[in-house]
């Protein structure tokens, strides 16, 4: 029996590509893919929701493939007009994922939840999956440098991650929920899965959100390792594990999951951890985990899939693709 209820969650480039993957393999009602929200940040007074937008984009095949986030095809006529404006100019808005935020600030602006805007966002592009922002209350995920506190996106993107990281502040956790419509799926989730996305900036803001770990570790949870042979596939994981005093790695990745989830994939490069993952009461598959294009999404989400039903003691469940539906 194929999964009819897979729960994902995601940060942005290497979560929105497996979960393209599992989109592949599930049907579109069979998966919920939980977004964070902790990157987004103002910008010109509208509402940017990068992650959001990467994970919408990709399942929808629209995304700037070479980059991971941002829209196929855009142009940049607006930025250039605004630079001599005055306005800043260190985030790339192209001109097409301009309009989305446009849209999704509007109907903010209407009063409809950030739920709400996602839910008509995705349905205006194509998305088949639910995909819904972790909360729809404001957490903002503000990196600590020797120089202070900034926000992720100053860190990230106008400081190419160059600053040293101390740690991180979720601010507005204190009184940030994690919506209904979260916690109602994860709570029928037959499977959740971490995707290959960083564990302290992407997805530590959503299982820090209340009641959201716990209904994790009550399901068959499974992560993928976002590290490859020492190194990150994208982004600065590596980097900011290394500046903690964390041995970039994926026993480490383990280290940080053991106790939420009861699998770990790791990449085949790093086979020879096992034993030691293993040591940590985690079960371990380890295969290819680059995904090199839509074929690599879905390879991987075929083993995510069987290891889950593992994990999840039940018979043989079909994991083979399914024909697409959208675009
Ligand atoms: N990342 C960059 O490295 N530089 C950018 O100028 C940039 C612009 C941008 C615009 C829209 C969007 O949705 C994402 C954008 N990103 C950019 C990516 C974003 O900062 C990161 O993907 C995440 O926040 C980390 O997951």
């Amino acid at each position: 029996m194929p999964f009819t209820r897979v729960v994902a969650m995601a940060g942005g480039v290497g979560g929105a590509r497996l979960a393209h993957g599992l989109a592949q393999c599930l049907a579109a009602e069979a998966l919920t893919v939980i977004v964070n929200t902790g990157d987004d940040f103002e910008w010109l007074g509208l509402t940017l929701c990068p992650d959001l937008d990467t994970v919408l984009y990709t399942l929808a095949g629209i995304e700037n493939r070479k980059q991971g986030w941002g829209r196929a095809r855009d142009t940049g006529h607006v930025l250039e007009a605004l630079g001599p404006l005055g306005a800043p100019t260190w985030f790339h808005v192209g001109d097409r994922d301009l309009a989305t935020h446009l849209r999704r600030s509007e109907l903010l602006w209407k009063g409809y939840s950030l739920t709400e805007v996602t839910r008509v966002l995705a349905q205006a592009l194509g998305v088949g999956p639910r995909v819904l922002p972790m909360t729809d209350d404001e957490l903002r995920t503000r990196v600590v440098t020797p120089e202070g506190e900034m926000d992720f996106q100053e860190y990230f993107v106008k400081r190419a991650c160059e600053p040293r990281v101390v740690g991180f502040r979720f601010e507005g956790l204190e009184t940030a929920q994690a919506s209904q419509a979260v916690l109602e799926a994860l709570e029928h989730a037959e499977l959740v899965v971490l995707c290959p996305s960083n564990p302290y900036v992407s997805l530590d803001p959503i299982l820090s959100l209340p009641g959201i770990r716990e209904r994790v570790r009550n399901r068959p949870a499974l992560a993928v390792s976002p590290i490859i042979a020492g190194a990150a596939v994208k982004g600065p994981a590596a980097k900011m594990m290394r500046e903690l005093g964390l041995e970039p790695g994926a026993p480490e990745i383990a280290r940080h999951f053991a106790g939420t989830v009861q699998g770990l994939v790791i990449d085949t490069a790093d086979a020879g951890s096992t034993a030691e993952i293993e040591a940590m009461g985690l079960r371990v598959r380890a295969a290819p985990s680059l995904m090199r294009g839509p074929s690599g999404r879905a390879a991987l989400a075929r083993v995510v899939l069987d290891f889950g039903q593992e994990l999840a003691g039940g018979v043989h469940v079909d994991v083979g693709d399914r024909p697409r539906q959208a675009a």
